[in-house]
């Protein structure tokens, strides 16, 4: 009997199907993870600058606001919005 005899060319390309997507998501996860630390270390502001992390309830006084306010870059680069009205001055409604 030969009934054990199954194409190889098949099991080849099953094989080759799952190594072949192996290989694509291991390339995947390793753009995500490298492009992920290119972009982590090309910032010189911390993390807490690349989006709105921060209102003015959340700092005690005016003076912890505008650190903040000046560390992520002023007006240029107000993402926590501490400056509603644009004068350079954060939250100056705290003490
Ligand atoms: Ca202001």
């Amino acid at each position: 009997m030969n009934s054990q005899t199954y194409p190889p060319s098949q099991s080849t390309t099953n094989w080759s199907k799952i190594i072949m997507w192996a290989i694509i998501i291991v390339v995947i996860l390793a753009i995500i993870v490298v492009v992920y630390f290119l972009l982590k270390g090309n910032k010189t502001s911390p993390d807490q600058c690349i989006s709105d992390h921060y209102n003015c309830e959340d700092f005690e006084t005016q003076q912890e606001a505008q650190e903040i306010f000046e560390l992520c870059g002023g007006i240029d680069n107000d993402v926590h919005r501490l400056d509603a009205d644009g004068n350079g001055i954060a939250c100056e409604g705290l003490p």
